[in-house]
C-alpha cells in the first residue's frame, strides 16, 4: 500500500461496529436461551473467527445484510467440536472461549494463526486452573494450540496481576459455570462490555471500582445488540484530522464508553480540536458524534489508571505526539509488548524509518516531537493497528510511504484505506 502526503482530510466517516462489543454479542448469544440479533456488527476477520469457531461449537448463526442473527442454545447447550476451533489472529476469541469451553462436558483444542500461538495464554490458564480448569498448553510454552478438557469449576476470588479484559472476560465467563461466586479484581479498571452486556443478557454480575464479582445460577436470555462503531478505528481518523493541516473530520456514531475512550483525554490535554456532540445511549452504551480539527499539538504524558482505556490507541497517539511539540512519555504500558506485534518496538521501527525522534522503554516509549517526518518503508508486520497508525502518519509526512502487508486491516476494519482515501483532498 503507497500513501502520499494529502492537504487535508476533510468530510463525515461512520466506522465500523465494535470489535470487543461484536465478539461478546456472538459469544453470549450463543449461550443464551433463544434468538440474539445483532446490529451494526462488525464483519472483520476476528470477529468472524468468533462466529466459526461457534459454528463448531453447534450454534447456528445467520449472516444476513442487515444483522447477525444468533441461534443461542443455553447455558449447557454446545456440542463437542469435531475439528480444531481456529481463532485466527483474534486474542479476544481465544482467551474468552477458553472460560466458556473450560466448564464443558467435553473436550476440544483451540488455535489460532501464527501470532495468536505467540501470544501469552497462561494469563488465563493460571485463574482458569485454580478453578478446576484442565487446559494445558501443547507445546508447553503457554500458547495456543489449546488442549482443553471441560470439567466441573469452582468459584475463586482473583486478583489479576494485569488490568486486562480479556483475563477479566474469561474468568467471569468460567464463573458462569461454576459453584459459588466468582470475583475478579484487577488493579485498573479495563473495558468492563463484559461485565454490561452479561447483566444485560440475565446474569448475576454486580461491579464495584475494580472487582466484578458474578453468582452463577441464572440462565442467559437472547438479546437485540445495537453495536456502536468502534472508538479504536475512529482514532485514526480523529489523528489524521488533527495532525493533517486543512482538516476538519466528523466522525459519527463512536462508542465513548469511559472505559474505551481514554484518547479523547489524551487529545484534549495535547490540545487537540476535539468537539463531542450528540451525547446519547445506544444498548447501554455511552454513544457520540466526535468533530476535530487541524491542531497545533503539544506532548504530553500518558500513563497509571488511563493506559487500560487506550491501549489499542497508543501506537496511533505516539504518531500524534511525533507531529506534536515537545516530549510524550508513554509509561505503564508494558502490555503493548504482547499484542499482534511487540508495539513498542514495531511503532519505534516504524516512526524512526520516518524520521522521527523515538526512545523505546521498558513499558512504553518517549517522543520527542516536532521533527518534520518523510515517507518510508514500514512494516506492519501483520499488525493491523500498527498499518493503520502508519497510513494515518503517511498523510501527514513529506512523499510517500509504503506500508508492508497492510491489508491485515481486514482483522478490525475492512474498508479502512476506502474511507481514508475518500476523505483525502
Ligand atoms: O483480540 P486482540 O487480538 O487481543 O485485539 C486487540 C486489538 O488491538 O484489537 C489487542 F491486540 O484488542 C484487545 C485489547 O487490547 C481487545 C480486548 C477485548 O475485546 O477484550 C481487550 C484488550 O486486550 P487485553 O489483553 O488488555 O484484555
Amino acid at each position: 500500500m503507497e500513501i502520499r502526503q494529502c492537504r487535508g482530510i476533510q468530510g463525515e466517516v461512520t466506522v465500523p461496529g465494535d470489535k470487543s462489543i461484536s465478539h461478546r454479542s456472538v459469544m453470549f448469544g450463543a449461550i443464551a436461551q433463544g434468538t440474539t440479533e445483532v446490529t451494526n456488527f462488525l464483519r472483520g476477520a476476528d470477529c468472524l473467527s468468533t462466529i466459526s469457531c461457534f459454528r463448531k461449537l453447534g450454534i447456528e448463526i445467520e449472516e444476513r445484510p442487515e444483522k447477525i442473527v444468533v441461534h443461542g442454545r443455553g447455558l449447557y447447550g454446545l456440542s463437542a467440536p469435531s475439528q480444531v476451533l481456529d481463532a485466527g489472529n483474534s486474542g479476544t476469541t481465544t482467551r474468552l472461549i477458553s472460560g466458556i469451553l473450560a466448564g464443558q462436558d467435553f473436550s476440544c483444542t483451540l488455535t489460532g494463526d501464527a501470532s495468536i500461538q505467540k501470544r501469552p495464554m497462561n494469563r488465563v490458564i493460571e485463574p482458569l486452573s485454580r478453578m478446576g480448569a484442565d487446559i494445558k498448553s501443547e507445546r508447553g510454552n503457554g500458547c495456543a494450540p489449546l488442549l482443553i478438557n471441560g470439567r466441573p469449576l469452582c468459584g475463586i476470588d482473583y486478583v489479576s496481576p494485569v488490568a486486562s479484559a480479556q483475563v477479566k472476560s474469561a474468568v467471569l465467563l468460567a464463573g458462569l459455570y461454576a459453584k459459588g461466586q466468582t470475583r475478579v479484581t484487577e488493579p485498573a479498571l479495563s473495558r468492563n462490555h463484559t461485565e454490561l452486556m452479561l447483566a444485560g443478557f440475565g446474569a448475576d454480575l454486580k461491579s464495584c471500582g475494580n472487582t466484578a464479582a458474578l453468582t452463577p445460577g441464572q440462565p442467559l436470555y437472547g438479546q437485540s445488540v445495537a453495536v456502536p462503531g468502534d472508538i479504536s478505528s475512529a482514532a485514526y481518523f480523529l489523528a489524521a484530522g488533527l495532525i493533517v493541516p486543512h482538516s476538519e473530520v466528523l466522525v459519527r456514531n463512536v462508542g465513548i464508553n469511559p472505559t474505551r475512550a481514554g484518547i479523547l483525554e489524551v487529545i484534549r490535554a495535547m490540545g487537540g480540536r476535539l468537539t463531542v456532540l450528540n451525547e446519547r445511549l445506544c444498548a447501554g452504551e455511552p454513544v457520540a458524534d466526535l468533530l476535530v480539527s487541524s491542531s497545533s499539538l503539544t506532548g504530553t504524558t500518558v500513563e497509571k489508571a488511563l493506559i487500560p482505556a487506550l491501549i489499542d490507541e497508543l501506537p496511533v497517539i505516539a504518531v500524534m505526539a511525533a507531529f506534536a511539540h515537545g516530549t510524550t512519555v508513554i509509561r505503564d504500558a508494558a502490555e503493548l509488548k504482547v499484542k499482534e506485534s511487540d508495539r513498542i518496538r514495531t511503532v519505534t521501527e516504524g516512526l524512526r524509518a520516518m524520521g522521527a525522534d523515538v526512545t523505546p522503554t521498558e513499558d512504553g516509549m518517549i517522543i520527542c516531537g516536532g521533527r518534520p517526518l518523510h515517507g518510508a518503508f514500514v512494516d506492519s508486520y501483520l499488525d493491523h493497528r500498527i498499518a493503520m497508525s502508519f497510513a494515518v502518519a503517511a498523510l501527514a509526512a513529506d512523499g510517500s510511504t509504503r506500508i508492508k502487508n497492510a491489508d491485515c486491516v481486514r482483522i478490525s476494519y475492512p474498508g479502512f484505506y476506502e474511507d481514508l482515501e475518500r476523505l483525502s483532498r
